[in-house]
């Protein structure tokens, strides 16, 4: 029964990682995955993940019993204050921990599936390629607004808004929270007043996803503005759900530590707490039916850091170790590529922000990167800045102006 079922490709990300573990050159660069790396190309532990688990381990009470459906209270409290700000309204807001930001997503798409049946999913192009898959997984409608400007390397905030204006009312618009993958490109926050005055206007709904709070400016807080901007301006007219990942900012990829977090639109106090009651029950029976319970040992890591005031002052400066170093290394690249006298104006490399750059390489020159350097990236022309450190820029650098030279 299974002689004529489709072969699929295999996933774009995840073979590059394989090709270059193939590989048997000596010197091979990995901009390919979007996960931190130290200055000596290495994951990096942080230190407050480290105190915290050592922590964890020395509590006489610590056990590995399951969670509560929802996760772990303290957790997904301290997720909520991390994203909306400490002082944010409890009374509106659903949160419920999740198998990181993907699994976040896919609560949210089938979430929308049973209680908005048939309003459209618009993500931005280009986007993160999970995006598609797990709404229409769901068997959601997805479209697309514009967002990249190829030929200027900005946002292409005209076409956006015209979507946003011609788009059925009450569609879905996911939005990246900040640095957006795969551009690096986030609106100023003029443009997020604007983008997000016109989704009151035709009263959709903003999913934010957010899976690199604190990578675009090093500071977390200032990373949730769009967020925080977004939940002041739809307060009255509609819902407005998040999904938040721990993967990046707290560098725990594997655990699979994530919020989805639902915010209800104002009301009366009563009418809140009476809508807030049946959709944590609509939630609690998705999440049942997807993990029954969510997994325990990452969100007791982040749960500690986040209510344990030293340690999140920790977290905050591992924060500022991470993206000032990827900063850096922006900066050497491009300095080395201006310096070689490469074709071209790579300024684009500095302006934008989070892990990545879209560095504008075509296709064949990625391909002739890897064929010619063993520089490993995203055929779009995304490069992870992660991969980069002291010991490799200038080789990827002198790679790069060989391909774009020839
Ligand atoms: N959303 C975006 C835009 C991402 O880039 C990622 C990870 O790369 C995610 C969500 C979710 O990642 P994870 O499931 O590892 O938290
Ligand atoms: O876009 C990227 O580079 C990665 C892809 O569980 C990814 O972040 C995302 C989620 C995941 C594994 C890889």
């Amino acid at each position: 029964i299974f002689n004529n079922v489709e072969h699929l490709p295999p996933d774009a990300l995840f073979d590059i990682k394989k090709r270059l573990s193939q590989d048997t050159r000596p010197v091979k660069v990995d901009l390919g995955i979007g996960a931190y790396r130290d200055n000596s190309g290495k994951p990096w532990v942080l230190p407050s993940v480290r105190s915290a688990e050592s922590q964890l381990q020395k509590d006489p009470n610590f056990n590995h019993e399951y969670l509560p459906i929802a996760g772990l209270p303290s957790f997904t409290t301290g997720a909520a204050k991390t994203i909306f700000g400490d002082d944010y309204d409890s009374t509106r807001v659903i949160s419920v921990q999740s198998i990181s930001g993907t699994g976040a997503l896919h609560i949210a798409a089938k979430f929308i599936e049973k209680i908005l049946p048939g309003r459209i999913v618009y993500l931005s192009n280009p986007t993160w390629p999970n995006h598609k898959a797990i709404f229409e997984g769901q068997r959601l409608t997805t479209a697309q607004y514009p967002y990249w400007n190829a030929s200027t390397k900005s946002l292409q905030l005209d076409g956006f808004l015209d979507t946003v204006k011609t788009a059925p009312e009450g569609s879905i618009f996911v939005l990246h929270a900040c640095a957006h993958n795969p551009t690096g490109l986030d609106p100023s926050k003029d443009q997020w007043a604007q983008i997000l005055d016109k989704m009151v206007e035709k009263n959709h709904i903003v999913l934010f996803d957010s899976a690199y709070q604190g990578f675009a400016t090093g500071d977390l807080d200032r990373d949730a503005y769009a967020v925080r901007l977004g939940l002041t301006k739809l307060q009255k007219v509609a819902p407005v759900f998040v999904c938040q990942s721990f993967a990046k900012n707290v560098g725990m990829y594997g655990e699979r530590v994530g919020c989805f977090h639902l915010v209800i639109p104002d009301q009366s106090v009563e009418i809140n707490a009476s809508v807030k009651a049946s959709l944590s029950s609509q939630l609690a029976k998705i999440v049942r039916s997807e993990v029954s319970n969510p997994p325990a040992y990452g969100a007791k890591i982040v749960s500690t850091i986040l209510n344990t005031p030293e340690l999140n002052k920790q977290w905050h400066a591992d924060m500022v170790t991470m993206s000032s170093r990827i900063n850096s290394m922006r900066h050497q690249l491009r300095d080395h590529l201006v310096e070689l006298g490469t074709p071209g104006n790579w300024d684009h490399i500095v302006g934008q922000c989070g892990m990545f750059s879209f560095t504008a390489l075509t296709p064949e020159m990625v391909q002739r990167l890897e064929q010619n350097h063993a520089v490993y990236m995203v055929s779009s022309g995304r490069a992870s800045i992660a991969g980069l450190n002291e010991g490799n820029v200038l080789y990827v650098a002198k790679a790069i102006d060989e391909v774009v030279r020839h």
